[in-house]
């Protein structure tokens, strides 16, 4: 019976042997290396700012919400996705985007992330590659002070591409909150570091922190649970789990040496990544305080009395409220069952 040479059959067929052991060596390296290249994907999001309203703890906060939500939409990525966020801004005031922790490419850093967007207009921001793996923070870029007490934030997370698995995880970002200055009775804007000894409340995510309300999380004995905590707030917010937790990541970053403790202090801007395995059935807290430092507490005191003494004489120095009012109360609950 016939055989039929193909052209491709016949290429090889008239190769010399070297060059028959060249390919052969150029296809096992193209085999191998293979499994190795990934590619990067593109992730676009959008983000639409518009003007609204929350309500915590009985206090109306005039706010700028992203997609209608407070806070904003979880972006969640792998490590080495190329990233564009379009911004369009619906609301009626000036905002931008920052990107907190990503190591976004100089272009973007030095240029774009000053770009401020006009009521009416929108703009894309990236593209940039996503790292470092990690916890990370997304919020307006512009007037930060009081936008960033205007609830423009949301968490950016940047899987690793060895991400260990977990069974849950949960993000939570913790901030603070001026009553006086969302009523208009403080004596500056919210957000501004002679008021911020007068924020009176504390939310996770959406919720009023107040001891009697924690966030529920629902587990299984023996699973492990990975909690990102992020600080946009502008006090230092102080997490307490007497059954201890492994803290793993700081800013992103893997801890040099994992440990364990049963109370961690997370200043503003920081994130922290803690891991904790649900041992016995039952209900385990997580206690929350603001945790200031004698040194910034009196700083703080000081600053606060000398603006008053040369702004407005006829006022007694303020002393410091808010940030005492809410100690050590739960702020999340384990509930775990068989
Ligand atoms: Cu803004």
């Amino acid at each position: 019976m016939k055989k039929t040479i193909t052209n491709y059959e016949l290429r090889i067929t008239n190769l010399n042997l070297n060059s028959k052991i060249f390919l052969f060596c150029l296809l096992v390296t193209v085999h191998c290396l293979l499994p190795t290249v990934s590619f990067a994907e593109t992730r676009e999001f959008t983000l639409t700012v518009t003007d609204g309203k929350i309500e915590l703890n009985g206090t109306e906060f005039m706010v700028w919400k992203y997609n209608d939500i407070f806070p904003g939409p979880e972006i969640r990525v792998k490590e080495g996705d190329i990233v564009k966020v379009k911004l369009i801004n619906k609301s009626s005031a000036k905002h931008g985007l920052f990107f907190h922790g990503l190591h976004v490419n100089p272009r973007v850093s030095l240029q774009e992330q000053e770009i401020i967007v006009d009521p009416g207009y929108e703009y894309t921001y990236g593209e940039f590659t996503a790292k470092p793996a990690g916890t990370h923070l997304y919020h307006c870029g512009f007037n930060m002070a009081e936008h960033l007490t205007r609830g423009m934030y949301g968490a950016f997370i940047v899987e690793a591409k060895d991400e260990p698995k977990y069974d849950k995880e949960f993000v939570y970002i913790l901030s603070d909150w001026s009553s006086k200055a969302a009523k208009g009775e403080g004596h500056h804007e919210a957000g501004h570091p002679m008021s911020i000894m007068d924020n009176d409340i504390f939310t996770i995510n959406d919720r009023v922190v107040k001891g009697d309300n924690p966030v529920m999380i629902q587990a299984m004995a023996g699973e492990k649970i990975k909690i990102r905590l992020a600080n946009i707030g502008h006090l230092p917010h102080k997490i307490r789990y007497p059954d201890g937790f492994i803290i793993t990541h700081e800013d992103g970053y893997p801890v040099p040496e994992q440990r364990r403790d049963v109370a961690l202090t997370i200043f503003p801007g920081k994130r922290h990544d803690v891991v904790i395995t649900a041992k016995g059935t039952g209900k385990y807290l997580f206690y929350h305080s603001i945790f200031l430092p004698e040194s910034a507490r009196s700083l703080l005191a000081k600053e606060a009395s000398t603006g008053h003494q040369s702004h407005n004489t006829h006022e007694s120095p303020r002393k410091s409220q808010g940030v005492q009012n809410v100690t050590d109360v739960p702020i999340i609950m384990l509930n775990i069952t068989k």
